[in-house]
């Protein structure tokens, strides 16, 4: 860990490292609490940008910074919103990262980037969550779409095509094609039901073609565990900003959906934990309107439901892609996760498309 302590001295900070400690469960990042002397609760968070995937970092650093000072000027007025004891943008305010010594807000390590943020006290993340929780982090995000909705500032899209469904089933028929690993033979069941329902699931591409559905400011990563709740269950906020950039409003509700929904783990081996929970989709979906009233379309409001099978759908593609492909985006625990979490994930699907479908 004497490595990683070097990496925090670049940082301005408050006091002596005693320790640096793996934290959370990100697929993408590497994440550490880091301790300082004369407190045992950790001070900040040490994040390893992964610059592979987030090519920008620069423009990866400028949307944050828009999206929290943005935040933070509205939160002046509109701090009344949130009931909870602390208030949310404060800690929005308090999770901007910090300056490092020589650069700008990004600590630079021979192609390395590394990210110093405060560690929010007395914090906590969940994995699975409550019909209350749900109806509490909906209305969560909701807000924080609409804080967004006049941010006029334009966001650098970080990953081109993020959530762009007919561009992840051409990665997935282009790792199909190429099939480097010889790997395709045995997932040829799940490619067929995928490619069945193409032209159901690619809806909102056309929808957005033609002029019918709007790109907004999204969060486009509202796993569960990206909010942070205190010991009552009030939301402190929102993290994990890297991918906020233009999307449907699908993104966000229907990525909430797919992890807080979901019986199981999204890496489930045993399928029979899997099942779609309709009352976390309705408590969830009760508080997202609230939290957008007066500024979703009703082209945005009455296709929820097809967010909600999106998400696990997309997520089926790309962790399949990655499967195809030998591995090479999402971090593996062993060498079938991929295909471990992509049979999770179409389990998920199918069963929010029984219960989602009129
Ligand atoms: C990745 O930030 P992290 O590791 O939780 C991924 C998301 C996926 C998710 C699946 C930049 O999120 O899009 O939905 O894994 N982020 C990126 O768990 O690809
Ligand atoms: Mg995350």
């Amino acid at each position: 860990m004497n490595d990683l302590k070097d990496i925090v001295s670049k940082f301005e900070i408050a006091g002596k490292v005693t320790d640096v400690k793996p934290m959370g469960e990100g697929l993408i990042n590497d994440t550490y609490k880091v301790f300082v002397e004369h407190c045992d609760k950790p001070r900040y968070v040490l994040q390893r940008i992964n610059n592979a995937i987030f090519q920008d970092v620069d423009m990866l650093m400028d949307n944050i910074n828009k999206v929290t000072t943005h935040l933070r000027k509205k939160g002046k007025e509109t701090l009344r919103f949130y009931n909870t004891k602390r208030g949310n943008l404060y800690y929005m305010e308090e999770i901007s990262p910090l300056p490092t010594v020589g650069r700008n807000d990004v600590g630079g390590d021979g192609g390395k980037y590394w990210r110093l943020m405060d560690f929010v006290p007395d914090s906590i993340t969940y994995q699975a969550v409550t019909p209350e929780y749900s109806y509490i982090a909906g209305k969560s995000f909701g807000e924080f779409e609409s804080l967004l909705a006049d941010l006029y500032q334009p966001l650098g899209e970080i990953i081109p095509d993020f959530h762009n469904i007919e561009f992840r089933l051409k990665q997935l028929r282009d790792a199909v094609s190429e099939d480097r690993v010889g790997r395709v033979a045995e997932v040829q069941y799940y490619l067929d039901e995928i490619f069945k329902r193409e032209e159901k699931m690619t809806l909102g591409e056309r929808l957005f073609r033609e002029g019918k559905l709007p790109k907004r400011v999204c969060h486009c990563d509202t796993k569960v565990n990206n909010m942070l709740f205190d010991k009552e269950g009030n939301v402190l906020c929102i993290i994990d900003l890297d991918t906020v950039m233009p999307s449907f409003v699908f993104s966000d509700y229907g990525d909430f959906l797919r992890t807080a929904a979901n019986t199981g783990a999204e890496d489930d081996p045993n399928l029979d934990n899997i099942d779609f929970n309709m009352e976390i989709y309705n408590a969830f979906t009760k508080g997202y309107l609230e939290g957008t009233k007066g500024f979703l379309l009703p082209i945005e409001k009455e296709n929820l439901p097809y967010a909600a099978l999106l998400f696990p759908y997309m997520q089926t593609v790309r962790f399949l892609a990655d499967y195809i492909n030998g591995d090479t985006y999402y971090k593996i625990k062993y060498p079938e996760h991929n295909l471990v979490r992509t049979k999770a994930q179409w389990r998920l699907f199918e069963r929010a498309e029984a219960k989602l479908t009129p």
